[in-house]
């Protein structure tokens, strides 16, 4: 048996990379009748069939995500622009709120440094405990290093329309010439993505080129949770269990901020965030 990972599926056939190799396979029955659809992503050991390759097994995925699926992510790199759209904290912060919620690595990436160098509102991300990196996709500056990260792994790019994310890929891979854009004129056009694929990297691992992380949702997060969200809060004692962190004495929260070891616009969106949410679960 070999062992592999799906890149794409088009009408039952799925290509799966193995050891750098795409070799086309169909589902099995015994896959079939169990129920389980082999998603993008998905590791899968492969069994020879007269002339080709069928899908025997799907390894335990470690996430998923849905429309479209794609399964077994393992970083999000979340893209920023210094300028152009200028970057904006509370986006930035509910974007990241919902890929904590659900378990993702994060990489901060702040991009277009050749206009400006973004340090301030990086500072914010590095004191919040993420990795930052700052890239020009432009000048060309910034790219190894982040290719040093993806090495051997599935990675996403999440951020808001306009950022430079496919700019971005094109850098890391210029076989990959994805289509980009001016800041508000993006088309649909030939390469725009609408199913999920993951693009083999020269220097071995996957872009998982994906829609899924372009609805910025939170709904689903009780605001219970909404803490454990933000690496600099996550895990904090309070004096009280069930403490909001926005007024409670012996609040553990409260207290590192009062400190300077949380940043104001850090602890600013949680109490938006906090309301937003409150307000959501009120009924
Ligand atoms: N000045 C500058 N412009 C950039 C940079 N990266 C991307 N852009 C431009 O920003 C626009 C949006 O880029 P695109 O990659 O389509 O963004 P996406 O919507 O996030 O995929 C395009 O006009 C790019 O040429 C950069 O590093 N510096
Ligand atoms: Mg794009
Ligand atoms: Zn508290």
């Amino acid at each position: 048996m070999m062992e592999g990972v799906i890149i794409q599926g088009v009408g039952g056939i799925y290509k799966v990379s193995v050891d750098g190799k795409i070799v086309d396979a169909i589902a099995r029955g015994r896959i079939k009748k169990e129920g389980i659809k082999p998603v993008i992503g998905d590791r899968v050991c492969l069994e020879k069939e007269a002339d080709s390759f069928a899908v025997a097994k799907i390894l335990e995925r470690k996430n998923c995500l849905i429309r479209p699926a794609v399964a077994n992510i393992d970083q999000i790199i979340v893209v920023i622009a210094a300028t152009q759209p200028d970057p904006s904290f509370k986006q930035t912060d509910k974007l990241l709120v919902m890929l904590e919620y659900a378990d993702y690595p994060i990489i901060v990436c702040i991009n277009k440094t050749d206009l400006e160098n973004g340090e301030a509102f990086g500072a914010v991300y590095e004191k919040a405990g993420y990795p930052v990196y700052y890239v020009s996709t432009a000048e060309h500056t910034g790219i190894d290093a982040l290719k040093d990260i993806m090495k051997g792994k599935v990675t996403a790019f999440a951020g808001c329309s306009g950022v430079g994310k496919s700019s971005l890929v094109n850098a890391i891979d210029p076989a990959y010439a994805l289509e980009t854009g001016a800041v508000g004129k993006i088309k649909r056009g030939r390469h725009t993505t609408t199913h999920a694929k993951l693009l083999p990297l020269k220097f071995g691992g996957f872009i998982a080129d994906t829609p899924g992380f372009s609805v910025v949702d939170i709904t689903h997060i009780p605001k219970e949770s909404l803490y454990q969200c933000f690496p600099e809060m996550r895990n904090l004692q309070c004096r009280f269990t069930g403490c909001s962190h926005t007024n409670e004495p012996g609040c553990a929260v409260l207290e590192k901020y009062h400190a300077g070891e949380i940043s104001k616009e850090r602890y600013d969106s949680y109490l938006a965030l906090y309301t937003e949410l409150a307000a959501l679960h009120k009924y």
